[in-house]
């Protein structure tokens, strides 16, 4: 072949590779062009090879035209690749842009239900002070709800509660008192007293109204040591009173009657919304309920194996459902087991 020949040769193909390297609109169509006209099978690589068949005297001449052609190409493959890289990047920034005057999303936070916050409320104050928090049963006996609380088969105050019966020996807790009952059959007492409180789900015979709900949340305190006096029940409750609806608040006792106590009371805190005065939610009287409570009864202590020649103790019932009530003006117990949202996120 003649080197002018080859020369329009090489010139044919490098017109050929700049087009298609001017074509390629991403870098792996660049690729195919370098592996079409640089390749080992390339069309510059197979120009390369006729070098054998020209005279010795051409073949620096042939070689240097072919690698001429070749660097031109190269050339214009690198300045193709940068031009390329700058356009992915600008569509990948471009993709990944973030739109920073869109609103945000907003997160739905959740909340604690109303009597979970009361009922912690009340655990955190009682533990405070020394008390251990103690689980129980939701499904207890007969013997530990009614027959170690000091309500024999029989009782009036048996009928006063009626309650869900499982079987015979069955039933759905009307109190926490089980709970307490099993803690003093076990305590060692010769190591020290017993603090506790009992918080927890209860279950009663109701039609659901404003005012009743077939379950409700009660927190039972309980103290046993030597010594326990209505002087500690008073105190420890005055304290109750005043952190949960203020330390101005003040508190009394009044005479009432429980099986499982003797003497029994129940406490009355100074209305938080008048301060005394009188008002509608101390219907006028100044005073609101809060719990009723007592010095446990020599029989409760002797069940549960307890001497009560020896120890004396305090025990009190508190009504989570209706310290909530109180405390969120909530007119309607029942809303505390709709789970109606509406009524949830306001607390
Ligand atoms: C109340 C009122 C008075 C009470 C008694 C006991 C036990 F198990 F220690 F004897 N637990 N809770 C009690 C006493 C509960 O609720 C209104």
């Amino acid at each position: 072949m003649q080197i002018q020949e080859l020369q329009q040769q090489i010139d044919a193909i490098q017109i050929a590779a700049l087009e298609a390297i001017k074509a390629a609109s991403n870098l792996k169509e660049l690729d195919q062009v370098r592996v079409q006209y640089l390749g080992k099978k390339g069309e510059l690589t197979g120009l390369m090879k006729m070098i054998k068949s020209v005279p010795n005297e051409d073949k620096p001449k042939v070689g240097q035209l072919v690698n001429g052609g070749r660097t031109v190409i190269e050339e214009a493959i690198e300045l193709a690749k940068d031009g390329l890289k700058a356009k992915e990047l600008e569509e990948q920034l471009k993709r990944e842009a973030v739109d920073v005057t869109l609103p945000g999303r907003t997160q739905v936070m959740g909340n604690r239900h109303v009597l979970t916050q009361i009922m912690e409320e009340i655990e955190d104050l009682f533990i405070s002070m020394g008390y251990q928090v103690v689980d129980g049963f939701e499904l207890e006996t007969d013997h530990y709800n009614f027959e170690m609380m000091n309500l024999p088969q029989n009782h009036p105050a048996r009928d006063m509660q009626d309650t869900f019966y499982i079987n015979d020996e069955l039933l759905l807790r009307t109190h926490t008192s089980p709970v307490q009952a099993r803690m003093m059959e076990q305590h060692d007492f010769t190591k020290g007293p017993l603090k506790m409180i009992s918080p927890g789900r209860v279950f009663r015979r109701d039609d659901d109204d404003a005012t009743h709900s077939h379950q409700f949340h009660q927190v039972e305190g309980l103290v046993v040591a030597k010594d326990i006096s209505l002087a500690d029940l008073k105190g420890t409750l005055d304290l109750f009173a005043k952190s949960l609806f203020g330390a101005e608040r003040e508190t009394r006792l009044r005479p009432s009657y429980f099986p499982f106590t003797e003497p029994s009371v129940e406490v009355d805190v100074s209305c938080f919304k008048c301060g005394g005065k009188g008002c509608n939610v101390c219907k006028h009287t100044g005073w609101i309920e809060i719990l009723g409570c007592g010095l446990v009864h020599p029989n409760v202590l002797e069940m549960a194996g307890v001497d009560h020649t020896v120890y004396s103790g305090f025990a009190f019932g508190i009504g989570a459902d209706r310290i909530a009530m109180l405390k969120y003006g909530i007119d309607d117990i029942r809303h505390l087991y709709q789970n109606d949202v509406r009524f949830l996120e306001q607390f």
